[in-house]
């Protein structure tokens, strides 16, 4: 090692004790690494070292690192990391992640860590301050450890979070970065947290009727704990009823409930089929409670599902209505952000009262576009989302002075819910508890919020392909640049189906090929899901004979 690392010597012993397995590749992507729990070691421990360094490049601000793997299987695990507002880590080091992840060898990734150095300019004799987590998987502790060790080894100061959800590990990292400033982001722990979110939601239905009871499917994961710590807070204000909540039960978690599986399946999960009532609320969270999903039975019996498309068209209205009401309507303009997998009727719906974009599919592509709005509200149809206030808005907030009593209510609603909000990222618990408030002030059940706007059908198809690399995407995947041709024929296709449109595109996180297609009636969307289905497959050079026979 150079001289720069004499501090360093620990390195090289620690990284031999975390020996990189040679046969895997590893890629921090959109939800950082995620596979297997038992490949991980080498990848925590040299997060653990990347965390230190990203830290000392910013001066020794908070670094967070969240041990999770979401909504997959209860085997799988991974780990991303949190830049210093709460937001994730900045696109160029993503790179950086992979290629130390990746290093053969003790002496390679050493090799690799000075490479980073030189290029980002990073001062080794600054600090270094990592925060970090985890959820509720049986591989999260051999993971962690592993992490410390990488910690030690580029010498950070750790601070351990315990097991929390991932909104939970992100408000901590930018209460931490803004503790004592101007922009003081709350108490730094997790009381602090629930404290904040649930005085918020108290202030907010003051004086409302308390709503019936909310159903909550916990996923057996790590939300589970935090509706227990919550629940006391919001006391009579809003009762909620947790379900799935075997956090140690094996193979549990994110099994037959969760976010993930009412979005995919459309269904309700079994183990809530005799506890929702009719015309009951319910929403499931997903293993790190990030994702939030609504619904309820109706009077013939039908389950309904209320997904993120829907949270963003009831939260914008309300939002929209509260800006007129406290006669902001000039100063402040509210703007919500989707993905091509928004439901067509929502985005009719929301585009007639507001500006919406259309971005890439990925929480930070969300997150960045929203940021462009002084309100901006984002939301991913799987119930990724939240709700961001510019600075210049939140100063607008506080200066304005109302001029009659409703004013005044409204301005004091919106100051309320930028406390409510978890700004830091999408946060299943902070969500629902904006959707509670939106349907208090609206005196809406399950089945009115429904009817905002009735969903097209639709239908989402993965093609397994050689090497989804060869397909690429433009305007926000909504289009195919490559392969050459295909999104001709598509066209042609979709032309032929009354309401219809479908885009395909390579996934981000499993070897795959998406394929969405809507159409006025459920038969449709599914035929044309399937016939664009096919047309990749053909596309991808499958074997004819091993053509899945439902693409037609
Ligand atoms: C990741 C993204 C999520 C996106 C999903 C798409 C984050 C934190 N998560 O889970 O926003 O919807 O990937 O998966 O950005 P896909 O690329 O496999 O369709
Ligand atoms: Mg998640």
């Amino acid at each position: 090692m150079s001289n720069q690392f004499q501090h360093y010597q620990e390195i090289p012993r620690l990284a031999d004790a975390h020996p990189k397995l040679s046969h895997i590749r590893y890629q921090y992507g959109t939800a950082g690494f995620r596979t297997l729990g038992s490949v991980l070691d080498s990848v925590l421990f040299r997060v653990g070292i990347l965390a230190g360094l990203r830290s000392k490049k910013l001066d020794g601000k908070t670094i967070g690192v969240m041990v999770t793997a979401s909504h997959n299987p209860e085997d799988d695990n991974g780990v991303k990391l949190v830049d210093p507002r709460g937001e994730m880590l900045e696109a160029s080091w993503e790179a950086h992640a992979s290629t130390l992840a990746n290093a053969a060898t003790t002496s390679d990734l050493i090799e690799a860590i000075e490479a980073i150095v030189r290029f980002a300019k990073i001062d080794l004799s600054k600090p270094a301050r990592v925060v970090y987590g985890r959820d509720t998987r049986p591989s999260g502790p051999a993971l962690v450890a592993s992490l410390r060790d990488g910690l030690a080894a580029i010498r950070a100061e750790p601070r351990d979070a315990g097991i929390v959800t991932t909104p939970i590990l992100h408000y901590l990292v930018r209460t931490i970065n803004t503790k004592g400033t101007k922009d003081t982001y709350g108490d730094d722990s997790e009381e602090g947290y629930y404290e904040k979110l649930s005085g918020a939601f108290k202030r907010l239905v003051a004086g409302k009727q308390p709503l019936p009871p909310l159903i909550v499917d916990c996923a057996n994961g790590v939300g589970a704990d935090a509706i227990s710590k919550i629940s006391p807070q919001l006391g009579d204000s809003l009762k909620l009823i947790p379900h799935n909540t075997a956090t140690s039960t094996p193979g549990a978690l994110n099994n037959l409930c969760g976010a993930d599986y009412v979005k995919t399946l459309q269904k309700l999960p079994p183990s809530l089929a005799n506890h929702l009532k009719i015309g009951q609320r319910g929403c499931s969270f997903d293993g790190d409670a990030d994702r939030l999903m609504y619904f309820y039975i109706d009077e013939r019996n039908q389950f309904r599902m209320l997904d993120g498309d829907k949270i963003a068209a009831l939260v914008a209205g309300f939002v929209v209505d509260l800006i007129k009401t406290a006669g902001l309507e000039s100063d402040v303009k509210v703007g919500v952000v989707q993905t091509a997998y928004a439901n067509g009727s929502s985005t009719k719906y929301l585009a007639e009262r507001l500006p919406v974009r259309c971005v890439p599919t990925g929480v930070k592509h969300l997150h960045h576009a929203a940021e462009r709005f002084d309100i901006g509200v984002y939301f991913e149809a799987n119930g990724h989302g939240t709700v961001l206030f510019s600075t210049g808005t939140q100063e607008t907030l506080a200066h304005h002075e109302p001029s009659t009593p409703a004013q005044s209510t409204a301005l004091n609603h919106l100051l309320n819910l930028t406390q409510l909000i978890n700004q830091s990222v999408g946060d299943a618990i902070s969500d629902m508890l904006l959707v509670e408030v939106v349907l208090a002030h609206r005196l809406y059940s399950g089945l009115e919020w429904d009817s905002l706007y009735v969903d097209l059908p639709n239908r989402l198809v993965k093609v397994i392909v050689e090497d989804r690399h060869a397909f690429q995407t433009e305007d926000a995947e909504r289009q195919l640049v490559s392969p050459k041709g295909l999104q001709g024929k598509i066209d042609d296709l979709v032309r032929r189906y009354d309401g219809g449109r479908s885009f395909v595109r390579p996934s981000g996180t499993e070897d795959v090929v998406r394929v969405y297609a809507e159409a006025a009636i459920k038969s449709q969307a599914d035929e044309l899901a399937f016939r664009v289905a096919g047309l990749v497959y053909d596309e991808a050079g499958g074997d004819p004979s091993s053509r899945p026979k439902e693409f037609l």
